[in-house]
């Protein structure tokens, strides 16, 4: 569906002429009238922080990469991801419209790029959830913001490039059916002399949207309570995709779905298909029927060999105030045995700094890696970003308010049972004890040594050197 369907039309003449303007046949009719194809240059900037997020293997960029499969049809269009040490262009003279996707923690460096091309003259454009987010702070570094996936509002934003006429934001009425929307097209990103710094895992979608409504995440702000999916054949045709593209069976695909198993049905009669391809995989999912061991099972045979499981907290008040429904504290061992039965490997996410914090969180925290062998532990101290309620509700007591520190390892709020230097001080102790050399060997033992061995000797020597200052 075009975007000019979805505006009110005039049943005695047709189409309106905004209507009119921004159907497909419009824009397709419009860009082979011109002369020469406008260049576009996309940037995914790197973030200041000087924790673990952007170093390493850092996953392709699917947001970008879909800004470029769109962009590509009509445009001529460079890539540059600056995780993997690709170099911004201080003079952009050869270009016409700079693209930039910002998430809050590369905010600041994404406003430099804007303000360094809007002095150049150029048309720039900032995507992605920090400028959708807080779009009055975003619009002084560029010349227009696309709220939301760039898909919906896409015929719209391209047609104003061809006729140069930009509109301070775009944002869709109404959000494209999955179905309709273009395979990635990872060409562009995979150009870089640099591509070999991405991780092996390809990202993947089949869902889009979660209905939960978590007051701290952002993707209910910006979706509402939407939940798409792809019919299972274009999500199958991707995967055998990348396997000829591959030459092999055995590729190994991320799924970047904010909540994959919402729908068990589609989420069983996925993994039943993916069973067939011999593929490998992992995804964030929450725990909300994990703990039937028919899922595992059905994980373990279509080649999930990792999941990343938000717990969140061992502390049941604290689950009380996350409003995660799903998380049944009495469900985890089960959850995390089931998984381990079937060969699958969990990543578990635990955050810390709540309201209801306590010494006896730590000790539980602990407690419960150790003794279920969570493979890789990550955790975080919570963040509350802003545009989502929780960070209008925190705001009179956040500490600061400088976007490179919104990377989940900084000290935000001083929880109102727990001193501050406390918190910090059981937060490091619990990371150096997970991450000792006994308690990893104690966590990992009868493991097949692979990544998830190679990600904990690293967090093994990031965790000596943590002193709880850092997080400040
Ligand atoms: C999968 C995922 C991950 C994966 C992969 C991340 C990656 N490198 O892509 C992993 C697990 C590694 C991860 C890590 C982290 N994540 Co994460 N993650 C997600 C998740 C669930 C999906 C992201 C995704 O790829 N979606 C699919 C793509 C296609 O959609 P998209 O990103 O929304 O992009 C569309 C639009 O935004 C728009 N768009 C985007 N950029 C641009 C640019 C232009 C020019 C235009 C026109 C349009 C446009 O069009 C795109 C295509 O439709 C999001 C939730 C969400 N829905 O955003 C959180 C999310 C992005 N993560 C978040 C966080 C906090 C983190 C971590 C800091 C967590 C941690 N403690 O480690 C790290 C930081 C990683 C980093 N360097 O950025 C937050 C960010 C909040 C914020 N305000 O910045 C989010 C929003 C979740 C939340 N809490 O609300 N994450
Ligand atoms: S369950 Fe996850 S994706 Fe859904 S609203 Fe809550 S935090 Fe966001």
């Amino acid at each position: 569906m075009s975007i000019g369907m979805l505006i009110d039309h005039q049943p005695e003449t047709g189409l309106s002429s905004e209507s009119a303007r921004y159907s497909e046949e419009n824009l397709q009719q419009l860009a082979s009238e011109k002369k020469s194809r406008k260049k576009w240059l996309l940037i995914q900037p790197v973030s200041n922080t000087s924790m673990m997020v952007d170093s390493g293997s850092v996953s392709m960029p699917l947001n970008l990469i879909m800004v470029a499969t769109l962009a590509s049809e009509l445009f001529d269009v460079s890539f540059i991801d600056e995780r993997i040490g690709d170099k911004v262009p201080q003079n952009l003279s050869e270009y016409d419209v700079v693209a930039i996707t910002s998430r809050t923690l590369n905010a600041s460096k994404a406003y430099a790029f804007g303000d360094t091309a809007l002095a150049q003259g150029k048309t720039v454009i900032l995507g992605g959830v920090h400028p959708t987010m807080m779009h009055d702070e975003a619009r002084e570094h560029c010349t227009s913001i696309v709220y939301g996936e760039i898909e919906s509002v896409w015929t719209e934003l391209a047609t104003d490039i061809l006729l140069g006429k930009m509109k301070p934001v775009y944002r869709a009425q109404t959000l494209k059916p999955m179905t309709s929307m273009t395979h990635p097209n990872f060409g562009l990103a995979l150009k870089s002399k640099k591509a070999k710094k991405y991780s092996s895992r390809i990202p993947i979608l089949a869902t889009k949207g979660c209905p939960v409504g978590c007051n701290f995440c952002t993707t209910p702000t910006i979706y509402g309570k939407n939940y798409r999916y792809r019919e299972i054949d274009l999500v199958l045709d991707e995967m055998r995709y990348h396997q000829e593209r591959l030459g092999k069976e055995k590729v190994f695909l991320s799924f970047m779905d904010d909540n994959i198993s919402f729908r068990p049905k589609y989420f069983m009669e996925l993994l039943e298909e993916m069973a067939k391809l011999g593929i490998r995989w992992n995804a964030n999912i929450s725990m909300n029927f994990l703990h039937k061991p028919e899922v595992a099972e059905l994980a373990g045979k279509s080649g999930c060999d990792l999941m990343s499981i938000g717990f969140e907290s061992l502390n049941p008040e604290i689950l009380k105030t996350v409003h995660k429904g799903s998380n049944k504290l009495g469900n985890y061992e089960k959850v995390v045995s089931n998984l381990h039965e079937n060969g699958v490997a969990v990543q578990g996410y635990f955050m810390f700094g709540f309201d209801d914090e306590s010494e006896e969180s730590f000790q539980m925290t602990y407690d419960f890696i150790m003794k279920n062998k969570i493979e890789f532990p990550v955790f975080s101290l919570v963040t509350p970003f802003p545009g989502t309620p929780y960070f209008d509700e925190m705001k009179p007591r956040l500490r600061h308010f400088d976007w490179n520190k919104y990377d989940t390892y900084h000290y935000m709020f001083e929880p109102t049972k727990m001193p501050g230097e406390k918190l910090l001080e059981n937060f490091v102790k619990l990371q150096k004890e997970v991450y000792k050399g006994r308690s990893i060997t104690q966590r990992m033992k009868g493991k097949p040594f692979n990544w998830v061995w190679l990600a904990n000797y690293m967090m093994h020597r990031f965790t000596k050197k943590l002193t709880p200052e850092i997080y400040l």
